[in-house]
């Protein structure tokens, strides 16, 4: 009786918690898309103003639920000097968002090079990565098929963990609820990283 007690209260009460970290350059969009996030996808929360958004210094935490995940995400600022902070973030993550501004062609070589760096890492190893190449609003912007050939070189260190690079705009919201809900399918099924098992508060 106690055990089954004690399985009904886990399943009402109880949500599973995945890490997910927000990496990217600066200006990339990173605050925007979890501010953009947590106001499609949290019934109660009063978003900030998009406009107001300045460069992150820290970090920004954030957390959204979906189902009977808890994500809690972690979006780290993406100045040059603060890049070396990722890293400490990286043994406790169980998924990466990594934000692209596809209007800045200048700065996608030094986007994918965060990124192999990033990829690379051992403590990443298996961690499903959905790659947004976020400002699809503005025009002329490049296209998913562009990224993708200037990150061509990427895919062997990708190896065969889940990774999906999605069209998103973190301003208007297109492309962030099916970015969010793929990342979600893939930490759930991860069996190489466990939840963490948290009450609902
Ligand atoms: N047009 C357009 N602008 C965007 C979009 N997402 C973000 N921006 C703008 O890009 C700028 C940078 O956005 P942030 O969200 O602060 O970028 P960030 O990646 O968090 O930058 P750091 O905190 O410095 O690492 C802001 O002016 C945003 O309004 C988008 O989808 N479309
Ligand atoms: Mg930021």
């Amino acid at each position: 009786m106690y055990t089954l007690l004690s399985g009904l209260y886990k399943y009402v009460f109880q949500k599973d918690e995945y890490c997910i970290l927000i990496l990217g350059l600066d200006n990339a969009g990173k605050t925007t898309f979890l501010e953009q996030s947590k106001t499609r996808l949290s019934k109660n929360y009063r978003g900030v103003s998009l406009a107001k958004i300045t460069t992150t210094v820290g970090l920004n935490i954030g957390t959204v639920d979906v189902g009977k995940a808890r994500l809690m995400f972690w979006d780290l600022g993406g100045q040059e000097e603060l890049q070396s902070l990722w890293d400490k973030y990286y043994a406790e993550c169980h998924g990466v968002i990594y934000v692209i501004d596809s209007t800045d062609e200048e700065r996608l070589s030094e986007s994918k090079r965060a990124f192999e760096k990033m990829v690379t890492s051992e403590a990443l190893d298996g961690v499903p990565i959905l790659v947004l190449a976020n400002k699809q609003d503005v025009e002329p912007c490049l296209s998913i098929p562009d990224i993708k050939t200037a990150f061509g070189d990427c895919a062997s260190k990708i190896g065969r963990r889940d990774c999906l690079t999605q069209a998103c705009s973190a301003l208007t919201g297109q492309g962030v609820r099916e970015g969010i809900e793929w990342m979600v399918k893939c930490v759930v099924r991860n069996l190489r990283r466990p939840p963490r098992q948290r009450d609902i508060t």
